[in-house]
């Protein structure tokens, strides 16, 4: 540090790392540069750990995912006006689905900044930040630094959680403080997300629709998962023996081979089912908005939820059970028996048993089925096999096709597992949530990439390396993006919107960072350059080559490409 601190007083500097460090915050993700560098340096000075990133979009990926596996907000640290926009991505995101955060950037001069006088690197961050942030704030004062990041804190994981953006000015950073004065204004956020229990009037209501149901369905979303409430969840579903869906990031909630689970019938049960039992999910694209044909027969819901205003969103709710999930779904526990609700009868369950099994077998042939070159199934059913081995691993899946397929055939066996595109079906998050996710639980991680997918955060391989991960990332090479086989209608030598270089080496890409890399044909190959690499435990990268004729046009959701009229 440059300037002088005495004894008696210290910095805002010291006090941003103070106040992060009072509150048990440990790990900031980021990339420096001015006014920020310092504040990167003292963090790790003073004991937590600093991890550097090529693009603040993946740093800020990192902590949103940590913050979803922690439930602490995960910490993002950017420049001003370029660093902050490319963080901004990242906590729109996290905002989006669900995830607390706290991107910390810093901005140029305040008086410069409003008068529009070209500061380097000038912008409005706090107002730009405030249409895509659950809450946004600026710090102006060195003795307000602990009450400003007290109430970010609050402001991401309370309620719905949530991204929240922090503007702190350089002149801020230098301000001195007297030390006791400092110590006084650090804030510990006491109790930062508190319990909310549902109205027992509500609980009542909800209980007496789900008695009244014949065919009951519960369905799981990524709040469940973020709530912590495992075994309670666990036990609803197997105390009332309804069969339940998860939503892609609740899969291992309970394991995916549970007996109950009805995922391999999915369209069957969400067609048929006459009560429906949402925890932690919302009724958006991604099901369907609640009505249309997927939902089939008319349908009343019930719906857990923390944010009052998501009920009614899409469809009618029926039973609004507005509470933090532990709450609510402890409330229906402890009603459970006083209610007389019985176990669905077979009239709805053996439909669904059989349904799964016929769709069960047909997969499990289609994952069996050798065929060269290489399609989705036949690697995902190599990998599904070695995961299987390897329960605790954290699953990270991007891409179009590689999504949609990884999504069905890769089993989860345990809760905040699986890290995917979530509620935006967003590309570029995979680097930074493998980063986040091994930084966070300490262990492995694996990567499903599709080759376009993975190109938005590639350069975090060095990350990777630098920081020697045990993250695996198998690129799904299909030499393009959804496939690779679009030709230019004109002849001319621009190759088709959808396509890129031919039979591309990814695994090369690691080797430059002294990484392993692999490069795979069969699912065999396949098979045992995964199991290799995760027994290394050293930052690995698969390139495995699919058919490139093998996907369609934006995975399962082909319905949602609107079409031209004027097509010939
Ligand atoms: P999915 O994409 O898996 O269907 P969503 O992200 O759409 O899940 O829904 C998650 C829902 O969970 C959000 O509406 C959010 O308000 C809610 N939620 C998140 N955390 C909690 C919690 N601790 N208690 C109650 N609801 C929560
Ligand atoms: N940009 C961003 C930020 N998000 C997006 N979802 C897209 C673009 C559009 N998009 C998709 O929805 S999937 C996808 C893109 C570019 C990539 C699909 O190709 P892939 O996977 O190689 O990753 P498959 O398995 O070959 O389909």
């Amino acid at each position: 540090m440059t300037h002088n601190v005495s004894v008696e007083v210290t910095d805002g500097f010291h006090l941003v790392v103070d106040a992060l460090k009072h509150n048990d915050i440990d790990t900031i993700f980021g990339l420096v540069g001015i006014p920020i560098t310092d504040l990167a340096r003292l963090a790790q000075a003073e004991g937590m750990r600093f991890i550097g990133f090529r693009h603040e979009q993946n740093a800020g990926n990192a902590a949103a995912i940590a913050g979803y596996m922690t439930q602490k907000p995960g910490i993002c640290l950017t420049v001003s006006a370029p660093g902050f926009l490319n963080g901004l991505t990242a906590l729109a995101n996290a905002t989006t689905n669900c995830f607390p955060m706290i991107l910390i950037s810093g901005s140029s001069e305040r008086e410069i900044v409003d008068l529009q006088q070209g500061d380097y690197e000038e912008m409005d961050q706090l107002n730009a930040a405030k249409p895509y942030a659950k809450a946004s704030y600026r710090i102006n004062k060195a003795e307000d630094i602990g009450i400003g990041v007290a109430r970010a804190i609050r402001a991401a994981v309370s309620g719905r959680p949530g991204g929240v953006y922090l503007d702190l000015p350089a002149q801020l950073l230098s301000q001195t403080l007297e030390v006791g004065h400092a110590k006084r204004s650090l804030v510990k956020v006491v109790d930062p997300a508190p319990r909310q229990l549902p109205a027992p009037e509500s609980v009542q209501r909800a209980l007496e629709l789900i008695k009244g149901a014949k065919k009951p369905l519960i369905l799981l979303g990524k709040g469940a998962a973020y709530a912590q409430a495992d075994d309670d969840i666990r036990a609803l579903v197997e105390r009332t023996g309804m069969p339940y869906l998860p939503m892609s990031m609740a899969k291992g909630l309970l394991p995916d081979t549970h007996a109950q689970s009805a995922s391999a019938a999915r369209s069957y049960v969400l067609a048929e089912a006459d009560v429906v039992v949402l925890i932690g999910a919302r009724l958006n694209w991604l099901l369907a908005h609640g009505k249309g044909k997927t939902w089939g027969k008319p349908k009343q819901f019930v719906q857990i939820d923390i944010a009052p205003t998501e009920i009614d969103s899409n469809v009618a709710i029926a039973a609004p059970l507005i509470g933090d999930i532990g709450s609510c779904v402890a409330a229906l526990l402890a009603g459970l028996d006083a209610a007389g609700i019985a176990q669905p009868d077979a009239a709805w369950l053996a439909p669904i048993a059989e349904r799964k099994d016929q769709n069960m077998s047909k997969m499990a042939a289609m994952l069996a089925r050798d065929v060269s070159p290489m399609n989705f199934h036949g690697a995902l059913g190599a990998i599904r096999e070695v995961l299987k081995q390897h329960p605790d691993i954290n699953l990270v899946n991007e891409g179009a096709n590689t999504l949609d397929f990884a999504r069905s055939i890769i089993d989860q066996y345990q809760p905040r597992k699986r890290f995917d595109s979530g509620t935006w079906g967003i590309m570029g998050i995979g680097m930074g949530y493998a980063i986040g996710a091994a930084v966070v639980s300490g262990k492995p991680v694996v990567a499903i990439e599709g080759d376009s997918a993975f190109g938005f955060s590639g350069m975090e391989l060095e990350t990777i390396c630098r920081y020697e991960l045990p993250v695996t990332t198998i690129i799904f090479n299909n030499n393009g993006v959804y496939r690779g086989t679009d030709v230019n209608p004109t002849g001319g030598k621009d190759v088709a919107p959808t396509v890129f270089v031919k039979n591309a080496r990814y695994d090369k890409m690691i080797e430059a960072f002294g990484g392993i890399g692999y490069n795979v044909a069969t699912p065999e190959e396949l098979s045992r350059a995964l199991i290799d690499a995760i027994a290394a435990g050293k930052p690995a990268l698969i390139n495995a080559a699919i058919d490139e004729t093998a996907g369609t046009e934006s995975g399962r959701l082909t319905n949602l490409n609107p079409q031209s009229g004027a097509k010939k």
